[in-house]
């Protein structure tokens, strides 16, 4: 990674100053909220960036862990202090997934690479053709009112551990191309601060709506919740149900065989395509 390229193109698209930048570190979301409970939670803690060529301990929700091998992915922390209730904090992974989806897109625009297509696997997973290409992690730090939100994208990686072989992927496995990860930093960090700033102003996501559930790879389809009270884990007819996409608190609307609504949360249940991870 160019570090001094990407300064630069971090303080020109979004003014900010403050990064870190980490040969190695175990986990990049760990570093930021080091860095919060060192710096007693003064201004100089926000906003800034936690970046690492590798981790060696990248951490997934619910204690998964996040592979994260050296130079050809981006494993970093945007930490920051949103004026937004506890509550809302999950909006914030709402609104990086979609900074990521975008900007993928864009630069697939861009570069005249017609057969890459990036979706939103509500509430935390880029998908391109059906494998994972990102992943977003958002935590609260402890009693403070600091946000940071980890995002792992592969980027150039051309090979998967076995585990991961069926369900991951890569932009450059996806397209062809090798990508230039600076630009694609400075362009996902530039979205997603300006994502924030309009949530905090409106207090809710009605504002992405139309975006998100056009990039998102359920909408319309049939999909089957895992975990969460009184929810059957197999595909029985009473546990699939159609995702009718998110609303304007990031929960996700799905519909049942009858017809009837409701709402699932980010942290309550997973959901799944009938046929598998998406
Ligand atoms: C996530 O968790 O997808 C959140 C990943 C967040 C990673 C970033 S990197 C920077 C920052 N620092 C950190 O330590 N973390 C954040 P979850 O939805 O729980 O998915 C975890 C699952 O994804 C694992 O159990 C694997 O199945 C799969 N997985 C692990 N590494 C992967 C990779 N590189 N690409 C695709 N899938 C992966």
């Amino acid at each position: 990674m160019d570090t001094r390229t990407l300064s630069t193109l971090l303080e020109n698209y979004c003014h900010i100053t403050n990064i870190h930048y980490y040969d190695e570190t175990d986990s990049t979301n760990l570093r930021a909220k080091q860095y919060v409970q060192e710096n007693d939670g003064t201004s100089a803690c926000s906003p800034c960036l936690f970046v690492s060529e590798v981790q060696t301990a990248g951490r997934g929700r619910l204690g998964r862990s996040w592979e994260s091998p050296p130079n050809e992915g981006i494993w970093m922390s945007f930490l920051c202090k949103p004026n937004l209730p506890p509550n809302q904090i999950s909006g914030v992974t709402i609104l990086a997934g979609l900074a990521v989806a975008k900007t993928i897109n864009s630069f697939a625009l861009k570069q005249s690479i017609h057969n890459l297509y990036a979706e939103i696997k509500w509430p935390n997973d880029i998908v391109i053709n059906k494998k994972k290409v990102c992943g977003i992690l958002t935590e609260l730090i402890g009693n403070t009112s600091y946000v940071v939100c980890g995002i792992g994208v592969n980027v150039n990686s051309l090979s998967f551990p076995e585990n991961l072989f069926q369900k991951a992927t890569s932009l450059l496995k996806e397209s062809g191309v090798v990508w230039n990860r600076e630009k694609l930093i400075a362009v996902i960090i530039k979205n997603l601060s300006d994502y924030i700033n309009s949530y905090e102003k409106s207090g809710d996501l009605d504002f992405i709506l139309y975006d998100y559930n056009k990039l998102l790879v359920s909408m319309d389809k049939e999909v089957v919740l895992i975990g969460g009270t009184n929810i059957n884990e197999k595909n029985s007819d009473e546990n699939i149900y159609i995702s009718k996409g998110i609303d304007k608190t990031g929960a996700l609307i799905i519909e049942d065989s009858k017809g009837n609504r409701q709402t699932v949360s980010t942290g309550e249940v997973s959901v799944r395509g009938i046929n598998g991870y998406v």
